[in-house]
């Protein structure tokens, strides 16, 4: 069976690569409808070697087209107004904004860690998309957890500007141009709340009342959620001036005591995740090796000096991909799986 796949978004960041992934994994796609704001009419997206014109977001749209599967990358808003319609029109929505995710009857999904949780999507018609920091660490997570039951987790970010979307690329780029013309100082930064060029800022979305952002609290919840765990988790996110590909810095400290070589096995061997740690060869992840990939790189695995039972590692990727895209699409394959196996 093929499918009709809508995009909402289509003419975004994440949306532009959902296709692109669509394409690269032969989804079983009979035809695409791409939709965005009305601002976006009437421009085109290529598929196959075929172009589609991108069509409004509507309320009736999903049934107008008899859209089937339905990726929703437009912000959280969009999400809120349009993805129940899609649902109600019968498709299966696959959302990559923090709008329903926390919803107690909406599955949040990292194929490679909870695809179990895609069989509840038929109470709402919906499956969320985690964050794309959540979705990194939990490909590295659950593996350790699996094989050595984690105590505590602390990370730091090391966010891309894509995390923004297109127009904070383009702000990056931008600043980077004024810089090389010695305008930096006159830079205006409307997508991030400093200027991101030669900086770093520890602020990724908006405070809360406890001091954390609400990007450091995402990282806590939504791991709690995927894992079905409670294990202790601390955030601290910060956006550095790279494009596409977030990197973090993981500490974890486990029940019992864990080696360095004990979690490189397992990770060798964890789905979507590449072991890339040879130190002495100065090989370690880094965005300039994880852009435009769908796997999340890990590397630094190096045990506490103090302390047996906590291990410090790396890990790396595209945001773009692994952190919204690939997984959106992993997540359909996933659901089409179990709908041809009558589950
Ligand atoms: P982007 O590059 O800024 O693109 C935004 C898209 O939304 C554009 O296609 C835009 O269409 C569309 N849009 C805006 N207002 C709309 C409206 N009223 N109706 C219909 N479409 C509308 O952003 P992005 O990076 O692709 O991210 C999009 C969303 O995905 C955000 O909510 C972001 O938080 C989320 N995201 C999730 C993940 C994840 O799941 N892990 C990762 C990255 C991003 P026009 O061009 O017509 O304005
Ligand atoms: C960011 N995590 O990097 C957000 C995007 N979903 O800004």
């Amino acid at each position: 069976k093929k499918y009709v796949v809508g995009v909402v978004g289509a003419s975004g960041a994440v949306g532009e690569e959902i296709f692109r992934v669509l394409e690269e994994c032969k989804f079983p796609v009979g035809k695409v409808v791409p939709l965005a704001s009305a601002r976006s009419v009437g421009k085109e997206v290529e598929f196959e070697g075929r172009s589609y014109k991108i069509l409004e977001t509507t309320h009736d749209v999903f049934a107008k087209e008899g859209i089937e599967i339905a990726f929703f990358s437009a912000g959280g808003s969009v999400s809120a107004e349009y993805a129940e319609s899609a649902a109600k029109a019968g498709a299966v929505v696959i959302d990559n904004t923090s709008h329903f995710r926390m919803q107690e009857d909406i599955p949040l999904v990292v194929p490679e860690v909870n695809p179990q949780d895609i069989a509840h999507w038929h109470k709402r018609g919906i499956i969320a998309n985690p964050n794309c920091s959540t979705i990194q660490m939990v490909h590295i997570l659950a593996p350790l957890h699996k094989a050595f039951a984690i105590k505590r987790v602390d990370v730091s970010t090391y966010q891309a500007a894509s995390g923004g979307g297109k127009s904070a690329m383009e702000e990056l780029v931008m600043q980077m141009q004024a810089f090389f013309a010695f305008k930096l100082d006159e830079v205006e930064s409307v997508k991030f709340p400093h200027r991101l060029a030669l900086n770093v800022i520890p602020h990724i979305d908006v405070f809360m009342p406890n001091d954390y952002t609400k990007e450091e609290m995402k990282m806590i919840n939504e791991t709690h959620k995927i894992m079905h765990a409670d294990f202790a988790v601390s955030a601290t996110c910060v956006r550095v001036p790279v494009l596409r590909s977030h990197s973090e810095s993981l500490t974890i400290q486990f029940e019992n005591e864990v080696s360095a070589k004990q979690a490189q096995d397992i990770l060798s061997k964890a789905e979507s995740v590449v072991l890339c740690d040879v130190p002495q060869e100065n090989l370690y992840p880094m965005p300039i090796f994880t852009t435009e990939t769908d796997q999340t790189y890990v590397g630094r695995v190096r045990e506490d000096n103090f302390d047996k039972h906590i291990l410090h590692l790396w890990c790396c990727a595209d945001q773009i991909r692994v952190g919204a895209a690939t997984n959106a699409v992993r997540i359909a394959q996933k659901w089409i799986e179990m709908q041809e196996n009558g589950k």
